[in-house]
């Protein structure tokens, strides 16, 4: 299995986030990729390749023009204000009790006039730290998304034996949504690659690829390429991090040719969605599901019983995708230290995790594109993404 990786996805470095009313050293760090790179490292059966550089146009098929500005400046513009260098983070957040009468527009003035503004406006949350390269990880970590879509399309369209990748990503991306930084996630690159893959045709994608070289200056300039494809690929996202990933959700709300189901720990971050009553809205009614866990009592069986029933849910089933989409969080392992299933207690259950993206009946004979998301416990994460990755090449 092809393993996509650029070392400047280890660049974003804050120091500390607030947590639940304490400063603690911030969890989400590059120790979490080197250790998945030295197990892929130690393991043949995995080959780690560059990514290449698909400009900036299929992250804006995603996110505000607005938003992806305001993620390329705003460390700069803290800076020049004077706020401290170590850290740039929200203060004050824009819930709709305080702005919801207004003008949307004349929010959105408002708040772009100050550093302070921006970050209250775009992120939601105090996991959300820019430092001097976030802008620079986050391009990259989407850029290895991208390359991963462009590499399994090629390997659909010359028929290949192996049809399944992993996107070595970092930050996270599923909880970002169009215009919004939350949950250590800046660009949801889940979604970026969702509709990179509806979008562009192979040869639209054989056309953007250039060689990966990150130029603040060039990117902000640069022609970003768009696809061409008139017909709609079908795609099933399975996303399996501890959290529920409220921006995939949001992006393909209202989507039906993006079916999204979720796993995830509750009550617990991010607080507001995940529940089994949100189903998807007009359009995109019953192409969500939602599969809420009690973290205390969730074991390995519970845990794989639900998402062996919903991966062969007769909604699922018949929604025949052409690809899936795993968010491969690694954060429900019991003992994840900001999140994890009490009862997530052996390594085999995350071999039958990436067993069944290929056995069940909504993704047999389907190529798999697996993306990082979460998963913090930094000398388990090797092993228990090798577990999955293996799980699924084993079967
Ligand atoms: N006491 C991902 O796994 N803070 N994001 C939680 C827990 C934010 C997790 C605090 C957690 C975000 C991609
Ligand atoms: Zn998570």
């Amino acid at each position: 299995m092809q393993v996509v990786y650029s070392d400047d996805e280890l660049l974003h470095n804050p120091l500390n986030e607030m947590t639940g009313g304490e400063w603690k050293p911030y969890v989400e760090s590059p120790k979490r990729l080197v250790s998945i790179k030295n197990f892929i490292d130690r393991h043949p059966e995995f080959e780690v390749v560059d990514p290449n550089d698909y400009s900036l146009g299929p992250i804006l098929d995603i996110h505000r023009q607005d938003y992806v500005c305001f993620l390329q400046s705003i460390y700069e513009e803290w800076v020049a204000e004077g706020k401290p260098a170590e850290a740039c983070l929200g203060e004050t957040f824009s819930l709709p009790a305080m702005t919801g009468k207004i003008d949307p527009e004349i929010v959105r003035k408002t708040a772009n006039k100050s550093a302070s503004g921006k970050m209250g406006y775009y992120t939601c949350d105090l996991s959300v730290c820019f430092v001097k390269n976030t802008w620079r990880a986050t391009y990259a970590s989407a850029q290895v998304a991208i390359s991963a879509a462009h590499r399994l399309t090629e390997a659909i369209v010359s028929k290949d034996k192996s049809q399944s990748i992993y996107a070595l990503c970092r930050p996270p991306g599923h909880h970002s949504s169009h215009q919004m930084a939350a949950g250590y996630c800046f660009v949801n690159n889940a979604a970026v690659v969702a509709r990179f893959l509806q979008n562009y045709t192979f040869e639209d994608m054989n056309k953007a690829k250039k060689p990966y070289g990150f130029d603040l200056e060039a990117i902000r300039k640069q022609k970003f390429s768009t696809g061409t494809a008139t017909e709609k690929k079908k795609i099933l996202i399975v996303d399996i991090d501890y959290h529920h990933g409220n921006g995939t959700q949001d992006i393909f709300y209202d989507d039906s040719s993006v079916f999204y189901v979720s796993l995830h720990g509750s009550p617990d971050y991010p607080y507001f969605t995940g529940s089994a009553e949100e189903t998807g809205r007009g359009e995109g009614i019953g192409y969500n599901i939602n599969i809420p866990l009690d973290p205390k009592t969730t074991t390995d069986a519970i845990y794989l019983d639900n998402l062996e029933r919903v991966l062969n849910q007769q909604s699922v089933v018949d929604f025949k995708a052409d690809i899936i989409i795993v968010s491969m969080g690694l954060d429900t392992w019991h003992e994840d230290p900001i999140a994890g299933m009490k009862g997530l207690v052996d390594m085999k259950t995350y071999r039958k995790m990436g067993s069944f993206m290929k056995t069940s009946a909504s993704c047999i004979g389907r190529p798999v594109l697996f993306v990082q998301e979460g998963g913090y416990t930094v000398e388990k994460l090797g092993d228990l993404a090798g577990n999955v990755l293996q799980g699924y090449l084993e079967t």
